[in-house]
C-alpha cells in the first residue's frame, strides 16, 4: 500500500489552533509539528473557553491524520467495486448528474444532508438554498435545535451559562459535560465553577460522575423532564421564591402560568417523574435562592416527544428566578463581529420554501428542518415529491438516525448518493460517489462560527493528506460548476475574508489574532425587550397560540410508556439510547486504536437486580429488543439505576466487520423509530424513554468477530 503520510504545509514549530475532533468543543490547542509530523497536541491554557482542556479524541487526531484506511481520493462506484478518479472527473460527474436530476424533477429532488452542527455547515445549508431545495437532512430534530429555536422565539437567542460570571449554583439537567462537551461548553468551565465553590444540582436518570459530585441528584424517569420542571416551577411560585421584579416588569401572562401550575398536583409530578416531592422541592428552593444560578441543560431533555415543552418549562425556570441574561446566569451573548453565516449565501426562494414537507411540525417547518421520516418517505414513495439524489457531508446516517433499517432502504433507492467523509462508513458504502474530506488539522476556517457563546477562533491548515479537501472547498467547487447563485468566490479564503468584514480583518490577519468576541452585556431586555408579540418574556407564548398550539408547557406520556400495561408486558424496561462516552464522537473513532483500546465494545447499563433476573453478569453480551429490532451490547451493571431503566450506547458500528452486521449488530438506532407521534413542534423522536426488553445473548447470535475479540482497532477499510 502506498505511504499515506500526511504532508505538512507549515515548517516545524508550535501552532495555536482549534480542535474539532468532536465537532463540538473547539478547544484551543497547540499542535507541535516536528520532523514534518504531529509530535503532540496539547491544550492551550490561554483559551478563554477551554482553559487548557484537551481530551482523548484530540490526542487521537494524530492517528486519524495518517490512518491507512482514510479515503484518499475521490471514488466512483462501478458495480461492486470502486474506481479512484481525479477530482476533476468526480466533480464533473456529480455536477452533471445533479443538474440532470434538478432539471427533470426540480431542485427539491436533491436532498442535502449533514450531521451535528459542524463549522462548515453554512456551506451545506448555503448550497441547499442556492440550489433551491428545502429537502434538508440534519440532526435538528434529534439534537438541541428545539432549544435553540424556542429560545430565539422567546428570548432572542440561546441563553448559555455565563461561567465567567461565576454562578453560585449550576443545575446540570440532562447533560453530561464530563464525557461530552456539547456546543458552547467545555467541562473545564463547570469544573472551575465547582472548584470556586458553586453548588451543584444534577437531573439525570444515571448517576454520572458529575451526579456523584452533586449536592442534589434527582434521578428522573427518562423523558419526563417537562413534568419535573413544571413541578419545580410550582414549588417556586407556591413558596413565593420567584423574582418579583423580573416577573412584574418584564414578563407577560404570569397569572396564567400560576393557574396552569395550580392545575397540576405534586402527587402527579412524583408519580410521573419518580422523583420525591421533598427532593425536587429542595432543588427548586436552592435554585431559586442562590444568586446567580445557572442552568446547564443538554439533549437528555430534548430527545423525546416532549422536547419543545420541556425546553419551555426549563426556560421558564430561568426567567422565573431572574437568572436570565444576568452575570453568572444564562446569558444571550451578542455575536462576535463576523457576518452571520446565512448572510453569505442567497436565501431559499419563497416558492421552494413553501414546499418544505411537514408544515404541521410548525417550528421545524419555519426553519426548513422537516422531520426525517418525511424525507425517507419521499425517497421511497415519491410523495409529496420525488427525492432522487442526496449529497451527504459529514453524516453517518445509517448509524446516527432513528430507524436505521428504513434509512438504509431509503438511501439505497436513490439514483445518486454522494458522501464526503474520512472513512468508508456504512453510509459511504451505499454511495455512488465518495469524496475524501479533510480533518480539522487539514483546513483553514472560523471555529465556532455558528455558536452562541459569542466567540470565534481561527483554525489553521497544518497538513495535507492524500487528495482530501475541506468540505467548504468541495462545495465551493461544486457550486461554481453548477453555476449556483452566490458561489462567486474563487477560493475559500475569499469567503473567509468576507465573513470577517465587520471586524475589519482579513483571514490572514485573523489567523494572527486568533480570536474575536462580541461585547458582553447583560439584561439587554431592559432596553431591547423580548422578541415576542408582547415584547416581554411570555409565560404563555403568543406565537405558539397563533400557530394553534398549546401556549404553555405541558407534559404528555411518551408513545411507549411503562404506564401502558400492554406495552410494558412485552417490553418492560425503559431505554435511554445515546448517553455519550468520552472516547467517541457519535459514530466516529471506532477505527482509531488509541480510542478503541479505551473502550472496545458498546455497553448497556442495567441494574444488578434486572441482570440477576435474566441470569446476566457484568460484561456478558445481551440482546436488546424493541418493537423495531434487536441489537447486542455488553451488560455493565450499575446499582444506582432505577431497576426498570437501561442505558445503551449509540453510534456503534464495526469498521472491522464486512457486510450488514457491521452496522446492524450493535447500532442502537436499529431499535429506535422515526414515525409519529413525534414532538408536535419540532418532530423530535423518542431516543430517550422507549420501551425494550433485555435478555442474555446466545453465542450463535452474535457476530463471530465480536466474541473472539478479533477486533483489530485499525479495522477493515470496508471498500
Ligand atoms: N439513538 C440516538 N441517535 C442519535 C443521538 C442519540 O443520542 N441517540 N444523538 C443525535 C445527535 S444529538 C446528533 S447531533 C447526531 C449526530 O450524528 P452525526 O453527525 O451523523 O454523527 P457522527 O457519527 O459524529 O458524524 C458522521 C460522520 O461525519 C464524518 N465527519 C466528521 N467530521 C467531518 C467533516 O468535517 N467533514 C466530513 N465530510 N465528514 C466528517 C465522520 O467520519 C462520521 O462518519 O446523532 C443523533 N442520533
Ligand atoms: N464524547 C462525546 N462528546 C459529544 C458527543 C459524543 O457523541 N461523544 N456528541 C456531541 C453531541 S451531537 C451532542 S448533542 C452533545 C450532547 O451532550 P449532552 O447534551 O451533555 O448530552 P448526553 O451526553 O447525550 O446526555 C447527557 C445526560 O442525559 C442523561 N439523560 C438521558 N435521558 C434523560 C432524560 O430523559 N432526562 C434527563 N434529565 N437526562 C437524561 C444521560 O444519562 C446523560 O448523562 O455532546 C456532544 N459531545
Ligand atoms: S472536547 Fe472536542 S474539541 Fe475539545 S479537545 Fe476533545 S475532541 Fe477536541
Ligand atoms: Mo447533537
Amino acid at each position: 500500500m502506498e505511504d499515506p503520510r500526511p504532508i505538512p504545509v507549515v515548517p516545524d514549530g508550535s501552532y495555536r489552533t482549534a480542535c474539532r475532533a468532536c465537532a463540538h468543543g473547539s478547544c484551543g490547542v497547540i499542535v507541535h509539528v516536528r520532523n514534518g509530523s504531529v509530535a503532540s497536541i496539547e491544550g492551550d491554557p490561554t483559551d478563554p473557553v477551554s482553559h487548557g482542556y484537551v481530551c482523548a479524541k484530540a490526542i487521537a487526531s494524530a492517528e486519524m491524520l495518517r490512518h491507512p484506511h482514510r479515503i484518499r481520493r475521490p471514488m466512483i462506484r462501478e458495480g461492486d467495486s470502486w474506481r479512484e478518479v481525479p477530482w476533476e472527473e468526480a466533480m464533473d460527474f456529480v455536477a452533471s448528474r445533479l443538474l440532470e436530476i434538478r432539471d427533470r424533477y426540480g431542485p427539491e429532488a436533491i436532498a442535502v444532508a449533514t450531521g451535528t452542527n459542524r463549522d462548515f455547515n453554512q456551506w451545506i445549508y448555503g448550497f441547499a438554498s442556492a440550489l433551491g431545495t428545502p429537502t434538508v437532512v440534519n440532526a435538528a430534530n434529534e439534537c438541541y435545535i428545539p432549544r435553540v429555536t424556542l429560545s430565539r422565539m422567546l428570548v432572542g437567542d440561546l441563553p448559555v451559562v455565563d461561567y465567567e460570571g461565576n454562578p453560585g449554583l449550576v443545575m446540570v439537567w440532562g447533560a453530561n459535560p464530563v464525557e461530552s462537551n456539547p456546543d458552547e461548553y467545555v467541562y473545564s468551565q463547570l469544573d472551575g465553577a465547582l472548584r470556586r465553590g458553586a453548588r451543584l444540582i444534577v437531573v439525570d436518570p444515571r448517576r454520572t460522575q458529575l451526579a456523584a459530585r452533586a449536592d442534589i441528584w434527582l434521578r428522573i424517569r427518562p423523558a419526563t423532564d417537562a413534568a419535573l420542571a413544571l413541578g419545580m416551577a410550582k414549588v417556586i411560585v407556591e413558596e413565593d421564591l420567584h423574582d418579583r421584579e423580573f416577573v412584574e416588569r418584564h414578563s407577560y401572562c404570569f397569572d396564567e402560568f400560576r393557574a396552569h401550575l395550580s392545575g397540576i398536583s405534586h402527587a402527579w409530578v412524583e408519580e410521573v417523574t419518580r422523583v420525591a416531592r421533598s427532593d425536587y422541592a429542595r432543588a427548586a428552593r436552592e435554585y431559586a435562592s442562590v444568586k446567580p444560578a445557572a442552568l446547564h441543560w443538554g439533549v437528555g431533555v430534548e430527545q423525546n416527544v416532549n422536547a419543545v415543552y420541556a425546553d419551555y418549562a426549563l426556560l421558564d425556570l430561568v426567567a422565573l428566578t431572574g437568572n436570565l441574561d444576568v452575570p453568572g446566569g444564562n446569558v444571550m451573548f451578542d455575536p462576535p463581529p463576523v457576518r452571520p453565516s446565512d448572510s453569505l449565501f442567497p436565501r431559499l426562494p419563497a416558492a421552494q420554501r413553501e414546499k418544505t414537507p411537514g408544515r404541521e411540525y410548525r417550528m421545524a417547518w419555519e426553519i426548513t428542518r422537516p422531520p426525517l421520516y418525511l424525507i425517507w418517505n419521499a425517497m421511497l414513495t415519491g410523495r409529496p415529491y420525488p427525492v432522487r439524489a442526496m449529497l451527504d457531508f459529514a453524516a453517518n446516517l445509517l448509524v446516527t438516525r432513528p430507524n436505521s433499517a428504513k434509512v438504509q432502504r431509503a438511501l439505497s433507492s436513490l439514483d445518486l448518493l454522494v458522501v464526503a467523509d474520512f472513512f468508508m462508513t456504512p453510509t459511504a458504502r451505499l454511495a455512488h460517489v465518495v469524496l475524501p474530506a479533510a480533518t480539522w488539522l487539514e483546513q483553514d476556517g472560523i471555529a465556532d462560527y455558528r455558536k452562541h457563546h459569542g466567540y470565534v477562533s481561527a483554525r489553521r491548515r497544518l497538513f495535507r493528506f492524500g487528495e482530501a479537501r475541506s468540505d467548504a472547498e468541495i462545495l465551493l467547487d461544486l457550486g461554481r460548476r453548477m453555476g449556483l447563485p452566490g458561489f462567486k468566490w474563487t477560493c475559500v479564503e475569499e469567503a473567509l475574508d468576507e465573513a470577517l468584514e465587520p471586524a475589519g480583518l482579513r483571514w490572514r490577519e485573523f489567523l494572527r489574532l486568533g480570536r474575536l468576541r462580541g461585547s458582553v452585556r447583560y439584561r439587554k431586555y431592559v432596553e431591547r425587550g423580548f422578541p415576542t408579540p408582547s415584547g416581554r418574556y411570555e409565560f404563555s407564548s403568543g406565537q405558539l397560540a397563533e400557530w394553534g398550539f398549546q401556549p404553555l408547557p405541558a407534559f404528555r406520556e411518551p408513545p411507549e410508556s411503562p404506564a401502558d400495561p400492554e406495552v410494558a408486558r412485552e417490553y418492560p424496561m425503559i431505554l435511554i439510547t445515546g448517553a455519550r462516552r468520552l472516547p467517541y464522537m457519535g459514530s466516529e473513532g471506532r477505527q482509531l486504536e488509541g480510542l478503541r483500546r479505551l473502550h472496545p465494545y458498546p455497553e448497556v447499563e442495567i441494574h444488578p437486580d434486572a441482570a440477576a433476573r435474566i441470569g446476566v453478569s457484568d460484561g456478558d453480551w445481551v440482546a436488546i429488543e424493541t418493537r423495531s429490532g434487536r441489537i447486542f451490547q455488553r451488560a455493565r451493571l450499575n446499582p444506582w439505576l432505577d431497576p426498570q431503566v437501561a442505558s445503551a450506547e449509540y453510534g456503534w458500528w464495526y469498521p472491522e466487520i464486512r457486510g450488514d452486521a457491521s452496522w446492524r449488530a450493535s447500532n442502537v438506532n436499529v431499535l429506535t423509530d422515526d414515525s409519529p407521534p413525534l414532538d408536535p413542534l419540532m418532530g423530535a423522536t423518542n431516543l430517550r424513554g422507549l420501551m425494550c426488553r433485555i435478555r442474555r445473548a446466545e453465542p450463535g447470535e452474535i457476530p463471530r468477530e465480536l466474541l473472539t475479540g478479533g477486533v483489530d482497532g485499525a479495522g477493515d477499510p470496508g471498500i
